[in-house]
């Protein structure tokens, strides 16, 4: 409870502190100007009081001694670690100048706008690259742009929109509405709900199912504590997700247990669907995926057979090789038993009262920026030309080509990159050495941050502290509710990304951008909902759109609520839900889904194999780290302490490893060393790495940086491996490796 002296802040969290996707309410307290204390809101829906340890460590983040708490410059040379204190004046203007100087001399693209995973950074980056002309807006080192963009894709061309796992989050009184059912079964598709946070419901939304019924089928090489509980596990090998997927779809096509009136009534393509799973018999997925044939037949009935059921996915989708249409196969699964925005089904996500925070998607980027600039822009964005994907969807650079095209200056040169909310030698990149050397090249490299790492050391010249979520003002419309993120604090002289952004984008393009102030464009972008800034935070920061609202479930398609011509349907070519894609088509692409091995395998590199016997899946979460982040943070390192490799009992045991030796990891990229922790728990065949490990309680200078040459697993991960559609793959999953004890002496 609050004393007298102190006072609650009801906000929204989004990024810098907890460093995640947000979306959770929380209660600040503060006291004497202080941020003292930090709760789950309880009249938030979204999290309904919960909280996550990131955000329990919110104090210890915000005061931490190594904040970065004003802007300074680089005064020896990169990675010597020398810096200065200046005012945000002479960082601005000394921005300014250079990045004006690069664009006259060789073009805005020449400057590349990176960002790291999707936080409260889309927004603001784009903004900013936009009003500069660049559409190089890129999460450089993120290989094949496997993070969600595979999943939205496959949804868009096939649906339209995109959807999520239906645990009444639409609704204020939740799994208490009328409205809503829980799923029969829920399929959990490589996700980790209990560490995952946002993503992945903070796990308790389907904890919460499951106390009203709802059953598990679970699909991990590793048995996670829903595996535990689940009807069914399916063990399967890294990367095999999409022959799994389409062995499914075999089995619910030829046992006639999809929705036959939705199938007739709302979809395309469905013969020509019928006629590619053939191939993937239940025997033939076996052998490929490594699950029994009469599991995948058990699962793929129960599925199909229990009404409503709901398919809740993650990242390694995406990380399988083409994982575009990897995830299609997946969103066909629900299609196709008409399992689409039904209660306890997969419902569709709009923007909260279609309020827009970021350009996703072509229509929006024309209706903010214009025809013109947009057909400019994505003739010269990275990749656009060889992929009708990138040319076509979301506006992304792809990365692969991006960091090739910094050390070959061609089709043009690449001179300066502008670093907000990633740490890409940290976690991000792929094929670290190479990101590190390519980077080096640039002649100008500015990082917004809220602490120094290893990039920042490394590689910039400029760098800006950034206010955490608790210092700022911003808004998120990322699916429902509506909601603002409303400052409780002032910490240095830290500015929030959107304020850094809208200064230098007002001084690149003076007559382009009409608002003075944070909060005027905010409102601008808030009329949608009839709301402002001011009301929605004094009615506790957060709306959920009205009845009849198309961001408020269910059946749209019946209702004319997704097209924009207000017919029943969806918003695709054929306005149906298109097995056999139009727009894949279109762009070059195979309309329909198909398996591809992993680009290092048993089965395809069997030499590299023999080498390499097992397979390195990374980046599983932790719950107390958001990637890279948080390692400086006490009450969380204490949770987990050490960069460790998850081992196989019997696999330690062949190899004389006990728990808690120091192994190296190595293949025909590098070494690292990690510390063995040795469970039955991950696939004797599999080792499970945690990405994103630097040190910074060690030196941070050239030539250590923070540990990263000696424990980061990306040195062992290559980059170019991305799919035809230039999003998804990448070997972030599926890197084959070797593990060897240390031996005494070694370091
Ligand atoms: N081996 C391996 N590597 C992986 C993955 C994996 O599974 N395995 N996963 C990949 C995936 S899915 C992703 S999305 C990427 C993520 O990669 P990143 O997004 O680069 O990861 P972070 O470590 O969170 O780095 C974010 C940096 O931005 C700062 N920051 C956080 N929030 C904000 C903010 O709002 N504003 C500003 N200005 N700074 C902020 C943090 O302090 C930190 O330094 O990593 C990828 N890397
Ligand atoms: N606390 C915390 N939360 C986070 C993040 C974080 O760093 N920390 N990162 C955020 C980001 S950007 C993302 S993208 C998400 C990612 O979070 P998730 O989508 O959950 O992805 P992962 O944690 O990489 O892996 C999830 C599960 O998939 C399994 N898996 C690995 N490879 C495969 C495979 O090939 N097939 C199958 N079926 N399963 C596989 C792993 O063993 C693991 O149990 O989490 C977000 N939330
Ligand atoms: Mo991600």
């Amino acid at each position: 409870m609050a004393d007298s002296e102190t006072r609650v802040v009801r906000t929204t969290v989004w990024s810098p502190g907890p460093g995640c996707h947000g979306g959770c309410g929380a209660k600040l307290y503060v006291k004497d100007g202080r941020l003292v204390k930090v709760e789950g809101d309880e009249d938030h829906p979204f999290n309904q009081g919960r909280a996550c340890p990131r955000l329990l460590a919110l104090t210890q983040y915000v005061y931490h001694p190594e904040r970065l708490l004003y802007p300074m410059k680089r005064v020896g040379a990169r990675g010597e670690g020398k810096w200065e204190r200046i005012t945000w004046d002479e960082a601005l203007d000394t921005i300014e100048k250079k990045l004006k100087d690069i664009r006259d001399e060789y073009g805005p693209e020449s400057v590349l706008f990176c960002q790291g995973t999707g936080r409260d950074i889309g927004g603001p980056i784009s903004f900013l690259a936009y009003s500069y002309g660049s559409p190089n807006w890129v999460q450089l080192g993120l290989a094949g742009q496997s993070c969600y963009t595979p999943r939205l894709a496959a949804m868009s061309v096939t649906f339209g929109d995109f959807a999520v796992l239906d645990a009444g989050q639409f609704f204020v009184e939740r799994y208490e509405s009328k409205e809503w059912q829980p799923p029969k079964c829920i399929i959990i598709w490589a996700q980790n709900p209990m560490s995952g946070c946002p993503d992945a419901f903070q796990g308790h939304w389907i904890v919460e199912c499951m106390k009203r019924g709802s059953e598990l089928i679970v699909i991990d090489p590793r048995w996670t504590w829903f595996a535990s509980r689940s009807k069914y596990f399916l063990q399967i090998r890294p990367g095999t997700d999409g022959a799994l997927a389409l062995g499914m779809i075999n089995v619910i096509i030829n046992e006639g247990l999809y929705d036959k009136e939705f199938v007739e009534q709302w979809t395309y393509g469905f013969d020509a669907l019928k006629e590619r799973v053939k191939e993937f018999t239940p025997e033939r997925v076996s052998a490929i995926t490594w699950v029994p044939a009469d599991l995948i037949i058990a699962a793929a009935r129960f599925y199909a057979s229990s009404k409503p059921a709901a398919i809740h996915w993650g990242l390694p989708v995406d990380q399988c090789p083409e994982g575009t249409t990897v995830a299609q196969a997946i969103t066909h699964l629900w299609c196709l038993t008409g399992n689409l925005d039904v209660p306890g089904g997969n419902v569709i996500a709009r923007a909260s009262h279609n309020v827009t925070t970021y350009p996703f998607d072509s229509h929006q980027l024309l209706s903010l920026y214009g025809e013109e600039l947009v057909k400019k822009l994505s003739e010269k964005r990275i990749g656009a030309q060889r992929y009708g994907m990138v040319r076509n969807f979301r506006g992304w650079a792809q990365p692969d080509m991006a960091i090739e095209q910094i050390l070959t200056g061609d089709p043009y040169p690449i001179k300066a990159a502008w670093i907000q909310t990633t740490n890409i030698l940290g976690g991000q990149a792929a094929d670290l050495r190479k990101h590190y050397e390519a980077l080096k090249k640039l002649d100008f490299i500015v990082a917004a941050d809220t602490f120094m790492n290893p990039t920042i050391m490394a590689l910039a010249d400029i760098v800006l502290p950034v206010a955490t979520f608790a210092e700022k003002e911003s808004f998120r419309s990322w699916w429902a509710p509506l909601s603002v993120v409303v400052p409780a604090v002032k910490v240095g002289e830290c500015r929030s990304d959107w304020e850094i952004n809208l200064e230098l984008a007002r001084r690149f393009n003076p007559e382009g951008i009409p608002w003075k102030t944070v909060k005027e464009l905010i409102n601008e972008r808030l009329k949608p909902s009839g709301k402002t800034f001011d009301e929605l935070a004094a009615q506790g920061s957060w709306e959920m759109p009205p009845e009849g609202h198309p961001s408020r479930p269910y059946r749209r398609y019946e209702k004319g609520l997704l097209r924009p011509d207000g017919k029943p349907g969806f918003r695709t070519p054929t306005g149906k839900v298109e097995f056999y894609s139009k727009t894949l088509e279109e762009w070059g692409l195979d309309p329909l889904p198909y398996y591809e091995e992993p680009p290092e395998s048993e089965v395809r590199t069997p030499e590299l194999f023999k080498k390499y016997p097992l397979i390195m899946a990374t980046g599983r979460r932790s719950p107390v780290y958001f990637h890279a982040e948080h390692r400086m943070i006490p009450w969380l390192r204490e949770i987990d302490p050490d960069p460790i490799i998850e081992i196989n009992t019997s696999t330690a045991k062949e190899m004389g490893i006990e728990d808690g030796e120091w192994v190296w990891i190595e293949n025909d990229r590098g070494r690292i060393k990690r510390k063995a922790r040795v469970t039955p728990i991950i696939h004797p065949k599999v080792v499970m790495v945690p990405h994103g490990w630097w040190l910074p309680e060690t030196e941070g200078k050239e030539p250590y940086l923070y540990g990263i040459w000696e424990y980061n697993c990306n040195l062992l991960i290559p980059i170019g491996t991305q799919g035809k559609s230039g999003f998804g793959g990448g070997a972030y999953k599926t890197t084959l490796c070797r593990i060897r004890k240390m031996e005494k002496g070694e370091v």
